[in-house]
């Protein structure tokens, strides 16, 4: 009777460590799928109409829904959009320029770049952080001095 119990629970007790060993080879192979590399690009835009941060918070919107953009730096006394973005998942800058235009500013694509390894996002990931805080001061009740930065979460 006793020992009956006790083959129950043995039998249990492996089947559910076989179930575990599965389960865990699982994982690990479901862990070990690379996603796509990822190919950063810089590209430039010449924006005209900016000046304020109302202006780059507008143009940080319109570009939030477009996928593979990273970064955006915002120079408003140059008017001037700088991104950095994954040319494996957005193809055309264009599709940028787009976006800024269509948002009220009038954007040209000027030109764009593969990112050097080392100041990729990827790079960044790995502890080599650039700046991403917007900074301000130029007065007047501006909120921005001419420069933002911010990284697309
Ligand atoms: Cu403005």
């Amino acid at each position: 009777m006793i020992q009956t119990r006790i083959r129950h629970w043995l039998i249990l007790g492996t089947a559910l460590l076989l179930l575990g060993i599965v389960v865990v080879a699982w994982a690990n192979q479901a862990g070990s799928e690379k996603p796509a590399a990822h190919q950063w690009m810089s590209a430039d835009f010449t924006v005209s109409g900016m000046s304020c941060g109302g202006c780059v918070y507008t143009i940080e919107q319109s570009l939030k829904p477009i996928k593979g953009i990273q970064s955006i730096d915002v120079d408003i006394r140059g008017q001037k959009v700088s991104t950095v973005y994954d040319a494996s998942q957005l193809s055309d800058p264009q599709l940028i320029a787009k976006a800024i235009t269509d948002s009220g500013y009038p954007a040209t694509f000027t030109s764009q770049d593969p990112l050097k390894a080392a100041s990729t996002p990827d790079a960044d990931a790995k502890g080599n952080n650039r700046s991403i805080a917007g900074s301000c001061g130029s007065g007047g009740g501006c909120s921005c001095s001419g420069g933002y930065n911010y990284k697309v979460q």
